[in-house]
């Protein structure tokens, strides 16, 4: 390698790294909450939105709470009538778009809990995104947004 190639090979090594974490850097975690199950349950699902501002799409391909064992990523879909989970080994979110974690839908599955979160309680909560952490506190609540309830009054 010619002395001139070799320094601008090195330029490139200095810089791309700084560009792969630019990528995730442009991902924000919205929204986040734990469901609140009876104590005696030993696993619950938490829901969030990752919403990728940036010019490229970031893979999910994990997920980690202090509460859990472990937490997997996975999808509830509908089939003859029944309800399954699937586990999905990662999630895309495309540039400029995000994808929501959801009861119904997508969702982190927290399995082998030490002990079950109680409601109003703050549970940190951390995606694998492109093979970095990025963490958000989730508030541990029994239902949805408190706006949704407005189906159940009677008029
Ligand atoms: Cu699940």
């Amino acid at each position: 390698m010619s002395q001139k190639s070799y320094r601008s090979a090195l330029f490139l090594a200095v810089l791309a790294l700084p560009l792969a974490q630019a990528a995730a850097a442009q991902v924000v975690l919205e929204g986040a909450w734990v469901r609140a199950l009876p104590p005696t349950q030993t696993r619950t699902a938490a829901y969030l939105t990752v919403r990728n501002a940036g010019a490229e799409a970031v893979v999910i391909s994990g997920a980690s709470t202090p509460i859990a064992g472990r937490v997997e990523l996975h999808e509830t879909l509908q089939s003859e009538g029944m309800m399954r989970m699937e586990e999905q080994s990662e999630v895309r979110v495309p540039a400029g778009a995000a994808v929501s974690f959801a009861p119904g839908g997508l969702h982190l599955m927290l399995l082998d809990l030490d002990t079950m979160p109680a409601v109003g309680d703050a549970v940190e909560l951390c995606l694998t995104i492109d093979g970095a952490p990025l963490c958000t506190t989730a508030e541990t609540r029994r239902d949805a947004a408190p706006a949704a309830h407005h189906d159940h009054q009677h008029h």
